[in-house]
């Protein structure tokens, strides 16, 4: 069975575990220490997760894993067939990977994992600044949501789990998506999130939340 490396409550570990949930690729999750171990720099050059192992073949980057993923697994694609909906998915994932990353993570760096592993409070100045990178964001997100069931439409894709990856992580640090200015998004996540295999990630997720542990 292929093995994704990676721990639960990392953002782009889940990205891969919904994408292979959407598919029905079965893996074994396997936790690796982070923090550029030893162990995760054989895996990867620059010490991160997730990386995915079929056989032989050592797949890192989230990115790079959905599009080999894409190629071997030919079930429930993920790249849309038009071509303009395949550009503005890869779009919406870069987006979501790099500007939604970046005011995401300190918000659950500062609210989340400081308190749980420093006891400290979080930087206010930190998450204001890292907040605007997100309503900016949202705003951007909330203009390229259709009318559903997915973010493009009728076809989920890439772009739904690279989104969906992220904002879980702000969930996870205390900020819900306000429905009242960003209501596609908001609405399109609570559909997302029901998914029944996406469900049972995120449940998973929430009990080693509750436990203290992210993975
Ligand atoms: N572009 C990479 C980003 C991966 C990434 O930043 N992973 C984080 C965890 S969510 C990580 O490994 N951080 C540890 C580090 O940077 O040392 C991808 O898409 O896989």
């Amino acid at each position: 069975m292929s093995i994704l490396y990676g721990i639960p409550l990392s953002t782009f570990t889940r990205k891969i575990r919904f994408a292979l949930a959407e598919k029905g690729v079965d893996y074994e999750l396997r936790p690796v220490r982070m923090g550029g171990s030893a162990e995760l720099r054989q895996l990867h050059p620059l010490g991160k997760v997730p990386v995915y192992q079929s056989g032989d073949l050592v797949i890192p980057d989230s990115s790079v894993i959905i599009a080999w993923l894409e190629r071997v697994h030919l079930q429930h694609p993920l790249y849309p067939a038009d071509p303009a909906l395949f550009a503005q998915a890869l779009f919406l994932e870069e987006y979501a990977d790099t500007r939604l990353r970046e005011g995401i993570a300190p918000i659950f760096y500062e609210c989340t994992l400081k308190r749980m592993f420093q006891k400290k409070p979080p930087d206010d100045a930190v998450v204001a600044r890292a907040m605007k990178i997100v309503e900016e964001g949202s705003d951007y997100v909330e203009s390229c949501v259709a009318e559903g069931p997915f973010i493009l439409g009728n076809g989920i894709s890439v772009a739904d789990v690279a989104v969906a990856a992220q904002y879980i992580t702000l969930e996870q640090g205390g900020t819900g998506i306000d429905a009242g200015r960003w209501p596609r998004l908001a609405a399109w996540l609570g559909r997302f999130r029901q998914r029944p295999r996406i469900a049972a990630i995120l449940e998973e997720e929430a009990d080693l939340l509750a436990e203290g542990r992210l993975g």
